[in-house]
């Protein structure tokens, strides 16, 4: 199975003053054109938009356009600025997991997807609303021995800071439950993270961990960034 990864798009960021929306969409255009002709699944992992910007509109309505054109399955998750602390559990991404079309998947809780015999076991970020335990969702998952594949929007132990964590920090820190997955005898394949937008691989207790980073360069700070979306076998 050939995955297509990316996430922390930002479709509502302005970089001194500018508009990133139409350089960001076009980047996520290339992706998904790409994920259409050559991959089996797309994965979004999280940081759509903050709800609370003038500009989330038009992020959400670009996700859904994208995401119902899209002819392949999807999996979509949360990040920690797509939240709404509104006690419900809303996020961006609530549109998009109104619509009915069995293709496209939002995790806005821990959930184990299946796709053939590969698992997706997904780790958004929540709300207070929805707070969970990664460590728990770990020991409670099924092990069927098939290849295991993980989406994450939480914070990693050994990943590089940049702007996620400084300029654009937004909410609390959880995170990934990398111990208890190798304490597990789960055939993991790939996990992907979401959050850092600095392409990097980091090693947690043991577990490689791949974060995509972002599509564009968002912060000054990011202006040594190479950004690109991820193309993983499983
Ligand atoms: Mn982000």
């Amino acid at each position: 199975m050939k995955i297509v990864a990316c996430g922390d798009w930002h479709l509502d960021w302005m970089t001194a003053g500018v508009e990133r929306f139409d350089e960001v969409a076009a980047a996520v255009n290339q992706a998904i054109n790409y994920a259409a002709q050559h991959a089996d699944l797309f994965v979004f992992l999280g940081d759509l938009c903050d709800p609370e910007s003038p500009r989330a509109w038009r992020a959400c309505a670009f996700a859904l356009e994208r995401a119902t054109a899209l002819s392949i399955p999807s999996v979509w998750i949360p990040g920690n600025h797509d939240v709404v602390d509104d006690g419900h559990g809303t996020t961006t991404l609530s549109p998009l997991a109104a619509i009915e079309d069995d293709r496209i998947q939002v995790a806005e809780a821990p959930v184990v997807l299946t796709f053939g015999e590969v698992q997706v076991l997904c780790f958004p970020y929540v709300s207070r609303a929805n707070l969970y335990d990664p460590e728990d969702v770990v020991r409670k998952m099924p092990a069927t021995g098939g290849p295991v594949v993980m989406l994450s929007h939480l914070c990693l132990e050994s990943a590089g800071q940049g702007s996620e964590s400084a300029e654009m920090a937004r909410g609390r820190e959880m995170f990934l439950p990398a111990k208890a997955l190798v304490e597990r005898d789960l055939n993991v394949a790939v996990v992907l993270n979401g959050h850092y937008h600095q392409r990097q691989e980091v090693v947690e207790h043991g577990l490689k961990v791949q974060c995509a980073g972002s599509l564009a360069k968002l912060t000054r700070g990011e202006r040594h960034n190479a950004p690109a979306f991820l193309v993983v076998e499983v």
